[in-house]
């Protein structure tokens, strides 16, 4: 980051003046070496780089040691731990009655593909503004286990049991529904996963992102395609995931045949390197493509597929007030008489 003043005792200052203590959360109580954890650790970076004051932040999960989560980052923003694949109405309804809140939601694969799928299609295509994690290590964590829903066909269960049942692929669900900013991960990969975490922030829309997160007690062995040895060998990275803030003042010298750069909302600017020539990040049909030809292959690419900086939010199509509804008051939220007479004149 560009500007780091330090403190009278060293530590670092972010652009807001805060130090990294407020975005950090309490201590974990996930397995040592789940990669749920390194996925908090990187959220605490973004968010400290970025600097986004966590208060203006809520966190938002659902039932899963992946949505425990939110206890371990950003211990000054907002929180609601809501139920199992539940989260994105609750977060739907935080959001309309505060648009000022930047949300962040955590959920994982069982939490999103089993209980939740209904209500993440519906927030998906309303491309609600919030980041909306999966940490996908391709069991129930918390259960001791079970396949979940993105499972791979022959993954095994650590007594042997083999799963022949499909996988849902999350980000071509994602694309295909309307989210528009869509990228996978893996936990294990700090710096992209970085970039991409800062990235979705400086987006205004659903920011969708899948990231390969393994499970170190229940699903980290041979014959497990979410492991980290498959993970790390079977990762194809689409490129490298440059992102520059809209406050730091770099010029990045790129040649437009094989890096393409997109203008986000906020005035940060996205660089991503091509995968092919022809390949663009804002073609729905090139990303699905991408998808379904690695996961012939029996890769999984990471880096971001698809972004739409432009589209409307759920917010912006909905055309509510500025101000945040939570705290409009009474008189300007409750009819008067007058307008409830009209009402009722009207379906006399
Ligand atoms: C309504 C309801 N049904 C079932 C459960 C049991 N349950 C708790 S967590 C979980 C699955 C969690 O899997 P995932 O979302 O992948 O999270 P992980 O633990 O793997 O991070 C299930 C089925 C529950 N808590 N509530
Ligand atoms: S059981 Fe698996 S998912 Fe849950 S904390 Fe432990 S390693 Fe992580
Ligand atoms: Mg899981």
């Amino acid at each position: 980051m560009a500007t780091t003043p330090e403190t009278g005792s060293g530590k670092k200052l972010n652009r807001i003046g805060l130090e990294a203590q407020p975005y950090r959360g309490g201590k974990t109580t996930l397995c040592a070496g789940c990669g749920h954890n390194a996925i908090s650790e990187r959220i605490i970076d973004a968010f400290f780089e970025m600097g986004i004051h966590p208060k203006d932040v809520i966190k938002l999960s659902g039932i899963g040691c992946s949505s425990k989560s939110p206890a371990y980052f950003l211990g000054d923003a907002h929180g609601f731990n809501s139920v199992h694949g539940r989260m994105p109405s609750v977060g739907t309804g935080a959001l309309l009655a505060n648009r000022k809140m930047l949300a962040i939601g955590i959920s994982g694969d069982g939490d999103t593909g089993a209980i939740g799928i209904g209500q993440f299609v519906h927030m998906m295509r309303r491309n609600v503004p919030i980041v909306y994690i999966i940490e996908d290590n391709g069991c129930y964590g918390l259960t001791k286990g079970q396949f979940s829903p993105t499972a791979d066909v022959g993954s095994t269960l650590k007594n042997g049991v083999v799963n022949d049942l499909p996988p849902i692929d999350t980000c071509m669900l994602a694309i295909q529904l309307g989210a528009s900013f869509v990228a996978r991960s893996f936990s294990g990969d700090k710096k992209q996963l970085l970039s991409i975490l800062k990235a979705s922030l400086a987006h205004r829309g659903t920011a969708m992102i899948d990231v390969i997160s393994p499970c170190v007690t229940f699903n980290d062995h041979e014959g497990s395609t979410k492991s980290y040895a498959y993970a790390k060998a079977h990762d194809e990275i689409l490129g490298d995931v440059n992102f520059v803030p809209f406050f730091e003042d770099i010029s990045v010298e790129y040649d437009p045949g094989t890096t393409t750069a997109v203008s986000m909302h906020d005035g940060s600017t996205l660089y991503l390197k091509k995968v092919a020539a022809d390949y663009n990040p804002t073609d729905k049909l090139a990303a699905m493509r991408l998808l379904h030809e690695t996961a012939q292959r029996g890769e999984f690419a990471t880096g971001i597929f698809y972004v739409e900086p432009d589209k409307d939010d759920l917010i912006t199509q909905l055309n509510i007030v500025d101000e945040p509804l939570a705290t409009l008051p009474l008189d300007r939220v409750r009819p008067g008489r007058d307008v409830l007479d009209a009402v009722m004149e009207e379906h006399r």
